[in-house]
């Protein structure tokens, strides 16, 4: 009996989708966060005030985002990759005909080593006009996004075709006129501290942590920059409208969008879903996944420096309603979900509703509220925000609120 009750609670614990130190560990409680103050998002480092856009773009976004870069996500080296591009197939009677199918290997080399990414297209016929694209890596291989049978597997995944379908609702995207364009994000980084040497990292002659400086870029650096070498083939694909791209990640993948979205303003719209800590929500607040947490968990996930907050968050120089605001003034939608206590919903929220203070400078509306809205009931302005009910998951409601916000601002 005495074995059979851990066991049993963990069994609960796998049921509830709470991993075991989440439920051990973790807090909920509102009245147990930590006292805290939120860096000032508009004074720049010598105090002064920020009144105006020119203030925010020549001299305080500039001080953010290298903190973000060397004191959080990491750099990676600027040096040139080649690339190549091969089109393994063009479609155009894919989707019960409704879509072209287009995938493409994007092969980057660099000092005798190569990598390849395997990009996974569908685009509306429909339209007879260049496109706009939702840009969405997806977790489990190309070949789990839809049961269509001529999807090429992904290098790094088995897993059975369709097996995220109910993630991708291809017909509700080609319908509203949108593309889509995914790559497994194993395809830069497979998701593991074991496997630098088969990311994107190597490169750059970084085939293992130990080469890594303290502020060099690991994990969501690498899946960052396949976003943005993702949205260069794009700028090449005369059926896409590369000014268009609207840039979407789910849970690790929504911390990647924000830093792609932060650090590469091609991207016309960024969305977070449900990206929690590392992402949208505040780290300071310490509810549920805390620094010290994520970066125990995922060592090769942030940059080395970022360990030097583990348990410190009031020492950050940056928090994260400040990695929104470098997205302004482009459109920028977070969302949550009401049972993702893990990813701390209020936190998202809240630096979301923060972020605002930059787009007014630029006479845009944010949340324009710092009460968090009921359930179901999206906030929409230039940046929007809903906490939907349910589990950390991509559902159909996610999408239709995205569809709905692309339509706002880029039709
Ligand atoms: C969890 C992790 C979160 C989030 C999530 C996911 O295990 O603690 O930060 O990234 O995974 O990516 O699904």
């Amino acid at each position: 009996m005495k074995q059979i009750v851990p066991i049993l609670f963990l069994f609960a614990c796998s049921l509830l989708g709470l991993h075991a130190q989440e439920a051990g560990e973790a807090n909920y409680d509102e009245s147990k966060i930590p006292p805290y103050t939120l860096p000032a998002l508009l004074e720049t480092a010598n105090g002064q005030k920020v009144t105006t856009v020119q203030q925010w773009e020549q001299t305080r976004r500039p001080e953010l985002l290298p903190i973000f870069a060397g004191q959080v996500y990491g750099k990676l080296p600027a040096d040139k990759v080649d690339v190549s591009y091969k089109k393994l197939d063009d479609n155009h009677s894919a989707l019960d005909g409704s879509a072209t199918r287009k995938q493409i290997e994007i092969t980057f080399t660099r000092n005798g080593v190569e990598r390849k990414a395997l990009l996974l297209m569908y685009l509306p016929n429909h339209i007879k006009t260049k496109v706009p694209v939702f840009l969405h890596f997806n977790f489990q291989g190309n070949q789990t996004v839809s049961a269509d049978p001529d999807i090429i597997p992904s290098q790094y995944s088995d897993l059975p075709r369709g097996n995220q379908a109910s993630r991708w609702p291809l017909e509700k995207i080609i319908d509203a006129g949108y593309g889509l364009a995914t790559v497994h994000y194993f395809d830069f980084f497979p998701d593991s501290k074991d496997r630098y040497a088969e990311s994107i990292l190597a490169l750059f002659g970084y085939p293992s942590e130990g080469d890594i400086p303290a502020d060099g870029g690991q994990a969501i650096a690498a899946w960052a920059w396949g976003y943005s070498r993702v949205l260069d083939y794009l700028e090449t694909d005369r059926q896409v409208d590369a000014s268009k791209i609207i840039l979407m990640g789910h849970s690790r993948l929504g911390k990647t969008s924000l830093w792609a979205g932060a650090t590469d303003p091609r991207f016309a719209i960024v969305i977070s879903n449900e990206s929690g800590c590392g992402g949208a929500a505040l780290s300071r607040r310490q509810v549920g996944e805390t620094v010290n947490r994520i970066n125990n968990v995922f060592p090769h996930w942030f940059c080395k420096n970022f360990r030097r907050y583990n348990k410190k968050e009031n020492e950050l120089p940056v928090d994260q309603h400040e990695l929104l605001a470098l997205i302004a003034p482009r459109p920028l939608y977070v969302a949550s979900a009401e049972e993702d206590r893990w990813s701390d919903p209020k936190g998202e929220f809240l630096s979301a509703a923060y972020a605002g203070e930059v787009y007014k400078l630029y006479g845009m509306k944010g949340l324009e509220t710092t009460t968090m809205p009921t359930v179901n009931t999206p906030v929409v302005n230039r940046i929007a925000y809903h906490n939907r009910t349910g589990m950390h998951d991509v559902t159909d409601f996610d999408w239709e609120n995205y569809i709905r916000f692309a339509d706002k601002w880029l039709k």
